[in-house]
């Protein structure tokens, strides 16, 4: 599945794919790095959010299915994970304090998105 991370979205193609063994190709075509987390969760709605970041030790158990570490731009990784059929979120959580103090929430400035595996 080609997984794009950018300023600020993130992008599966296709949105949704039959259950077991899939591939994450992950592209970052932004300019900062970006991370990918893959989270069993029916909406973003449901992601427990403090500070901006996504609170990954108030999921559900089993919930967080896995991570890519944030990697620079312009780079490509690819990651593979077993899943069964569901709902999952994927999101960036790298937040960053400015030079002005200002946060930045890569979260709550878009890089989330959802995809579905059909059984
Ligand atoms: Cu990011």
């Amino acid at each position: 599945m080609a997984t794009t991370l950018d300023e600020w979205s993130i992008t599966a193609e296709p949105d949704e794919v039959p259950a077991g063994t899939i591939t994450f190709d992950i592209t970052n075509a932004g300019a900062e790095p970006h991370e990918l987390v893959v989270v069993d969760a029916a909406s973003p709605d449901d992601l427990p959010v403090a500070n901006g970041a996504v609170d990954e030790a108030a999921l559900p158990d089993g919930a967080l299915i896995g991570e890519v570490e944030g990697f620079p731009g312009g780079q490509t990784c690819s990651r593979t994970f077993e899943l069964v059929a569901g709902d999952y979120v994927l999101f960036c959580t790298i937040v960053e304090t400015e030079a002005d103090g200002t946060i930045e929430s890569h979260l709550e400035e878009g890089m989330v998105s959802e995809f579905t595996v059909s059984s």
